[in-house]
């Protein structure tokens, strides 16, 4: 839950081409990049010090970088992304990684993996088994995380409706709690942790982040933002509106390390 830095990619004029099954219309581009400047001060609020990268017109998904690597401390993850139209992201992300890790491992095909699927808590990794992530991506990612000294359990959300990735639905926020969606809530996976629920009209906001004294949130969603307060976290709302149009969280729009 602590951070120094974050990576984030300014969305292209072509992020309406990206995939989306929502049906809350087309996002304005205007408003996209005027939220997504928004939420780069939010995370220098946060204490984060922000590469931001060049819009890749070759692919209109490519603001949602958190899909496409998975960071510990010690190595970085590359991931091969569930869709056919993502998996050219990786190698645009590759060199920007290099920077600040020297150890990677790679998720390979058969295996596929979207980072939006993996939810750290502490010293143990979620996998969410999903449409983008499958069995044998989320065991290629278990082997590295051992290797890392970390735990890993999958959770699949296949027919769990709504969500696109695990961390739609989930989100660890420090102080062994999570957030979690009505239909994730009782799992045996999150037996032991303690549960803010998340009102079913305000499933959206399930996708919060810790990052240091903060929790990021969207905008929009005073019950989970009030009861966060009241737990002694200090919510950071940040408007998604256009991003919600195109399937995305507001997780997916940086890699924190
Ligand atoms: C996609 O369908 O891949 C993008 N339109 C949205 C990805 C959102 N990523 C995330 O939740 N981690």
């Amino acid at each position: 839950m602590k951070f120094s830095k974050a990576i984030s990619r300014t969305p292209g004029t072509n992020f309406a081409d990206g995939l989306t099954t929502s049906e809350l219309g087309t996002p304005d581009y205007a408003l996209t990049l005027k939220q997504h400047q928004a939420y780069l001060a939010g995370l220098k609020q946060c204490g984060l010090e922000v590469t931001l990268l060049e819009a890749d017109l070759n692919h209109p998904d490519s603001t949602f970088v958190e899909d496409v690597a998975v960071l510990t401390p010690n190595s970085a993850i590359l991931t091969n992304p569930g869709a056919d139209s993502r998996k050219g992201e990786v190698a645009a992300m590759q060199p920007v990684l290099e920077k600040f890790y020297s150890k990677f491992h790679r998720i390979t095909a058969p295996g596929t993996l979207d980072g939006g699927d993996i939810c750290e808590a502490g010293s143990h990794f979620f996998i969410g088994i999903s449409e983008r992530t499958n069995e044998e991506g989320g065991r290629q990612l278990a082997a590295f995380l051992a290797e890392e000294g970390y735990t890993s359990s999958f959770v699949s959300i296949l027919g769990v409706s709504g969500i696109l990735h695990l961390k739609s639905g989930i989100a660890y926020i420090g102080e062994n709690t999570l957030v979690l969606i009505r239909s994730l809530a009782d799992r045996p996976e999150f037996k032991g942790y303690k549960i803010v629920l998340v009102d079913e009209t305000e499933a959206y906001a399930a996708n919060c982040v810790r990052i240091n004294d903060y929790v990021i949130m969207p905008t929009g969603y005073p019950k989970l933002q009030a009861e966060l307060t009241r737990l002694g976290f200090k919510p950071l709302p940040l408007d998604m509106s256009e991003y919600q149009k195109m399937d995305g969280g507001l997780s997916c729009l940086s890699l924190r390390f």
